[in-house]
């Protein structure tokens, strides 16, 4: 048997998870390789060689090539998938959506559950900006949702699945998620597009 891609993820980490969901449902055979940056793992000189950002998740192909970031490499293994939309105007917006999850979601929603969740911070004790910064981007998903089932219209895209990676644990950094009935909603769709349960590596 050839080699086959792998991943080098951490299962706590909604940029990797973002990965993992995406192959599995275009079906993509892949090692995961998981991990841990609580320990440093990504920070060894071996991982360093891959990727010199010293961040998960990367992956590296059969043929030794290497990718970093999470929306590059949902959108290298999505390439020519429906998760890509064909209709060039319908593609921008979806990365739209993505260079906005980067910049105006992720640094907010992702950092305030990683500082409570996995450094124990108290949720009082949270960076004003931070919590301010997470609601509004909140707010705008659940003002884009309202009428549509997905971010792009009716089909499932990269947008969402990057989008519901912090949001669906968004309450693990102390933003209630119940104050964005939209928001829950679209969570649960995509979730089931998915087919990912409560810890999002398993199916349910
Ligand atoms: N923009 C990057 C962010 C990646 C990132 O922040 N990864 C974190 C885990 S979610 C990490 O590797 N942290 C460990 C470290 O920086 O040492 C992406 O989307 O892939």
């Amino acid at each position: 048997m050839g080699a086959i891609m792998k991943v080098y993820g951490d299962s706590i980490s909604g940029n990797c998870l973002k990965v993992k969901w995406t192959a599995d449902l275009l079906g993509i055979s892949y090692e995961w390789i998981e991990t841990n940056v609580l320990e440093g793992a990504s920070r060894t000189p071996e991982y360093l060689a891959m990727n010199p950002a010293g961040q998960v998740p990367a992956i590296l192909l059969d043929d030794g090539r290497t990718l970093a970031q999470s929306n590059a490499i949902i959108g290298w293994l999505a390439e020519g998938s429906a998760l890509i939309p064909a209709d060039a105007f319908a593609r921008a917006k979806m990365y739209e959506w993505l260079y906005w999850e980067q910049y105006s979601h992720e640094p907010y929603v992702a950092v305030a559950r990683f500082q409570v969740r996995y450094l124990g911070r108290p949720v009082a004790e949270i960076d004003p900006k931070i919590v301010e910064r997470g609601k509004t981007a909140l707010r705008r998903i659940d003002e884009a949702i309202a009428d549509r089932a997905f971010l792009l219209g009716d089909a499932l895209s990269l947008a969402d699945i990057a989008l519901v990676a912090y949001t669906r644990v968004a309450d693990e950094g102390g933003f209630a998620l119940g104050d964005y009935p939209n928001v829950q909603a679209w969570v649960k769709r995509v979730e089931g597009a998915l087919a990912i349960g409560c810890f999002g590596m398993e199916a349910s």
